[in-house]
């Protein structure tokens, strides 16, 4: 299988890793950010020219996590994505809230904060950001609450947790402190150990001087 991928991206960051996680070896099609909007190999694949793509033989799907969703059930025996209904529910929920509502939170404010300055793309828009972390901070609590004693979000390892730690890989250059989240904190050090997530995550680490 190919996988459409820049190395920057968080939405490619969260396939990686559960590539990684599921010992399914993908092949690279390198994709500069940058470009990925003129890019013609990626636009044939992806009428939306994003990444990431998975193309696996006459197959192509685009959309991180319905990719993810699909490298899962390539190994069911890793139950990334479980197959009981309400189980899998669970995992879908917290899929659907980290797309819709912490992911472009913290990503808004990680933006502002740290990527326009590393990319000299200008000064941080103060009014967004203060209205982006009071929304972070609500649903950061919700997570925090829903946490509690569990060591993953869904009580199993799941494509849930990948997801939701893509949200977090800024939080210190963006100032988004754990310090009152002691459940969020120990989750997002649990899973940031693991070896799929650092093999995942090394090239952004290095290019973005974290
Ligand atoms: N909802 C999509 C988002 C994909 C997306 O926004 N990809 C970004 C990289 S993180 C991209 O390709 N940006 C290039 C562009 O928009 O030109 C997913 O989860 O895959």
């Amino acid at each position: 299988m190919k996988l459409y991928n820049s190395d920057l991206s968080p939405n490619c960051l969260r396939v990686r890793a559960v590539a990684f996680e599921l010992g399914i070896e993908l092949e690279m099609i390198g994709v500069g950010l940058a470009s990925a909007g003129s890019n013609e190999l990626l636009r044939a694949v992806n009428p939306n020219s994003k990444v990431p793509v998975l193309v696996d033989e006459d197959f192509v799907l685009w959309e991180s996590r319905a990719i993810n969703n699909y490298l899962c059930s390539k190994r069911p025996d890793r139950n990334l994505l479980p197959v009981e209904p309400r189980a899998r529910a669970l995992v879908e929920q917290w899929l659907y809230w980290q797309a819709i509502h912490l992911g472009p939170a913290m990503q808004t404010v990680a933006f502002e904060r740290f990527v326009k300055a590393r990319f000299e793309l200008g000064p941080p828009d103060t009014a967004l950001v203060e209205a982006k972390l009071k929304d972070a901070q609500k649903f950061l609590q919700v997570f925090e609450q829903a946490l509690g004693k569990r060591p993953w979000i869904a009580d199993e390892l799941s494509v849930a947790d990948f997801a939701l730690a893509s949200t977090f890989i800024y939080r210190k250059p963006a100032d988004i402190s754990l310090a009152q989240l002691p459940a969020v904190s120990a989750w997002i050090h649990r899973l940031e150990a693991r070896d799929s997530w650092r093999q995942a995550f090394a090239p952004i680490v290095e290019r973005m001087g974290l």
